[in-house]
């Protein structure tokens, strides 16, 4: 079910099944009934009937009919692809179309370059990359950044730092002692990146959706050499007074960082990607009403200590 919604761009009901499931793993005896499963943390009414259902039943009738409906098949194939939501797909569904070949033929779509990138590669970004291969990519651009300024360093970060054996995307953290995120910018997106491209290991640059942070990431495809499967990468750009910090925040999970977060909040603190900051003044509903100062940004355990949380290695923080 979490893979389901999360196909179909349902955030909130994605979250809400991870969160079970989290809980059902941690049991060390089997739970059947919806009153034991219900009495545990994460998991509501709904959830528990459905744990019941599987229990008894080693199937869930909900999953079965979503998987088997033809809409919702076509719902999935679409939003299965690259930067295309619920609401984009929905339109093309109404508008008669129920095939990949359908979005590409038609002559009324007009499709971004990601879209027609995110269907051309359809099975390769559908598809986990293995743990080896993440690796891989990851020594290229190393390799890369080292060749151009030795003392630069390049972390993967995101699932496979958590130690996760394939991950949906590579998350290469970059920085460099005593250097601004200007410095180290400029040198990801004028020499690395052109660098990466020119020898045909990076294929594509993804226009990021949101602006804001954007300065600060680099979103495209990169494919080893003597492969044809072209991968998920993000460069992330992070000066080394903000390492600890945002090796806390791109190890993730994303859930772990919620809770880290709320965790700071309740002590009057604020965590996020650049820093834990004191003194931030907070109006109604907690909402930040001044920056605060920081407090510190480049050790990552140093923030654990700080925040009074015993350290929890990556691997440990898949909540
Ligand atoms: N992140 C977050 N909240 C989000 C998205 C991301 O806190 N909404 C953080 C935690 C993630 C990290 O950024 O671990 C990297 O994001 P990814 O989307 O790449 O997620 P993962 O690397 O954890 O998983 P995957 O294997 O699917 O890439
Ligand atoms: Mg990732
Ligand atoms: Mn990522």
């Amino acid at each position: 079910m979490s893979r389901y919604y999360d196909r179909m761009h349902d955030n909130w009901r994605t979250l809400a099944y991870r969160k079970a499931i989290a809980t059902l793993r941690r049991q060390n005896v089997k739970v059947v009934t919806k009153e034991q499963a219900k009495a545990l943390p994460n998991i509501g009414s709904r959830i528990a009937e459905k744990i019941e259902e599987i229990a008894l039943t080693s199937r869930l009738q909900r999953l079965n009919n979503a998987l088997q409906d033809p809409r919702d098949q076509v719902l999935q194939l679409f939003t299965g692809i690259y930067g295309v939501g619920l609401k984009q797909a929905s339109l093309w569904v109404e508008a008669g179309h129920r095939t990949l070949e359908d979005l590409k033929n038609s002559p009324v779509i007009k499709l971004t370059a990601n879209q027609t990138i995110g269907i051309e590669h359809y099975d390769d970004l559908a598809q986990r990359i293995p743990r080896d291969e993440v690796a891989e990519h990851g020594e290229v651009v190393r390799n890369a950044l080292q060749k151009i300024d030795p003392s630069f360093q390049a972390i993967i970060g995101g699932s496979y730092r958590r130690g996760a054996a394939n991950s949906g995307d590579i998350d290469m953290i970059i920085t460099k002692s005593d250097s601004s995120a200007h410095s180290i910018r400029t040198v990801v997106l004028d020499v690395l990146v052109p660098t990466l491209m020119k020898k045909g290991f990076l294929k594509f640059a993804l226009a990021a959706s949101k602006s804001g942070e954007q300065g600060d990431k680099w979103h495209g495809l990169s494919c080893l050499l003597g492969s044809t499967v072209w991968r998920r990468i993000d460069l992330l750009i992070v000066p080394s007074e903000e390492i600890g910090a945002a090796l806390l925040y791109f190890t993730g999970n994303d859930i772990f960082n919620r809770s880290i977060r709320l965790l700071a909040s309740k002590k009057g603190l604020r965590l996020n990607q650049r820093g834990l900051y004191k003194n931030v003044i907070r109006g109604v509903n907690r909402a930040k009403l001044t920056d605060g100062e920081l407090v510190e940004g480049k050790d990552e355990k140093e923030i654990f200590r700080i925040l009074g949380v015993p350290w929890r290695a990556p691997e440990d923080r898949n909540c």
